[in-house]
């Protein structure tokens, strides 16, 4: 295959775009195809439906340069990039159809010759459906290597944090897992044109696996951290200040707890490896059911101090699933505060989050639950709860807060 001179990115949203944006800005030609039409007005115009860092630098100036538009319709190419969400059902069990339609957008257009990579978080198998689903669709390709019509497959996940996505895309190595060594090595070359950490080979199941692990790791620490700090609760001691001390230990690592772990990853990862052994996977299992449990745990903690004020007056601080970002998917915080509103229908409960401009619909038809400024929320609240660890909530002084009942739970104000 000659060098790869047009990519299609599948899926422009907290990856894709980023990718899409950092493929361009790096000499290839790029069409970013979704399916929402504000996404595909926005990044023509240059400009990001969502808050990430230095990302709308890159989006503009690809767009000016001609070398990144958005579509509806998926053009030829030389490489196709496929990061479409993989959420679970009911059961736990990944939903591939995201998957299935970007295949289904993408057949149609292979001459044969091209590269295909998954860059979607998956189930062990995926990247095999994935060539499935396009050869069931033009059995005229082959995934055989080096013929006339053959198509190259490599699962190529990502692993960036969202806050640092465009430095993390350029500096993380990256694992690639390819169906056959030719796809891997295809792979590898493009990612090379950006990725300055080491392209570490391997097979498809393995790249799938391993990233899946990756965020499986981080669950299970911090559900040690969660359990602890309900175990520092029983014992009434200071959780943070036992961590900091264990941590002291030079083989002790342990993370932070919280009001339990959101987000499109962390949160649901691990459930892919459940599904996959679920005789086997008893800790990893566990960790989910303990993070999972954390935000019902800060639920009563509040309920049980509201209880002391007839019409109470509750500030919740956060709602982002993480520090300093607008993403509200998974958040532990939303959770609490539609879970507070519920059972407290004679509190008033202001949420206070600077990265959106209006309540997400199910806490806005809430009528005790209203968005509000730190400050108001605050001034008025005789609860003060810390769901997120938002800059300008660590910022808040702790001592203009000693007339109220506080709950930490980020451990700011310790
Ligand atoms: N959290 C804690 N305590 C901690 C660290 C995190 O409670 O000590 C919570 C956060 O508040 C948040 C959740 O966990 O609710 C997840 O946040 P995160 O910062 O750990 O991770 P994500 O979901 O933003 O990004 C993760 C990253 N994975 C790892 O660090 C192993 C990122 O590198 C992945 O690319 C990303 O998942 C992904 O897309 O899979």
């Amino acid at each position: 295959m000659p060098e790869v001179e047009t990519v299609v990115v599948v899926g422009l949203g907290y990856i894709g775009l980023p990718t899409a944006a950092i493929f361009a800005t790096h000499g290839l030609n790029v069409v970013g195809v979704d399916v929402n039409a504000v996404t595909i007005e926005a990044v023509n115009r240059g400009s990001v439906p969502f808050v990430e860092p230095d990302l709308e630098v890159h989006v503009a100036g690809a767009v000016q340069q001609g070398r990144l538009r958005a579509s509806k319709e998926t053009p030829e190419a030389d490489a196709f990039v496929v990061a479409v969400p993989t959420p679970f059902g009911d059961d736990y069990q990944a939903d591939l159809s995201y998957i299935e339609s970007a295949a289904a957008s993408i057949a149609p257009v292979l001459r044969g010759g091209e590269l295909v990579v998954l860059e979607s978080t998956s189930p062990p198998g995926a990247t095999h459906k994935l060539g499935d689903f396009l050869t069931r669709l033009r059995p005229d390709l082959s995934l055989e290597p080096n013929r006339a019509n053959s198509i190259y497959l490599a699962h190529c996940p990502e692993r960036v944090l969202p806050g640092r996505v465009m430095i993390e895309l350029v500096t993380n190595d990256r694992i690639i897992g390819g169906l056959n060594q030719e796809s891997a090595e295809k792979a590898q070359k493009l990612y090379s044109r950006f990725c300055q950490g080491e392209i570490h080979l391997t097979d498809a199941v393995t790249a799938e696996m391993a990233k899946l692990v990756e965020n499986s790791y981080r669950d299970v620490n911090i559900a040690f951290a969660n359990e602890l700090s309900m175990i520092a609760d029983d014992l009434n001691i200071d959780v943070w200040k036992l961590i900091e001390l264990a941590n002291h230990h030079p083989r002790v690592n342990i993370l932070q707890p919280g009001p339990g772990v959101g987000g499109h990853c962390i949160a649901v990862d691990p459930w892919f490896i459940v599904a996959a052994s679920p005789d086997k996977a008893n800790l990893i299992r566990a960790a989910r059911t303990v993070n999972d449990s954390k935000p019902e745990y800060v639920t009563s903690r509040v309920i049980e101090k509201a209880h002391k004020f007839h019409q109470p007056n509750i500030a919740v601080l956060g709602l982002a699933f993480k520090a300093d970002i607008d993403d509200l998917r998974e958040s532990p915080a939303r959770h609490i505060v539609y879970e507070l509103a519920k059972a407290l229908p004679a509190a008033s409960i202001s949420a206070v989050e600077p990265h959106i401009g209006k309540l997400p619909s199910e806490l806005a038809a809430l009528p005790n639950v209203t968005l509000k400024d730190l400050h108001s929320a605050v001034e008025a609240s005789d609860i003060v709860v810390l769901l997120v660890d938002h800059s300008q909530n660590k910022a808040f002084p702790r001592a203009s807060l000693n007339e109220k009942i506080v709950i930490d739970t980020k451990g700011v104000w310790r």
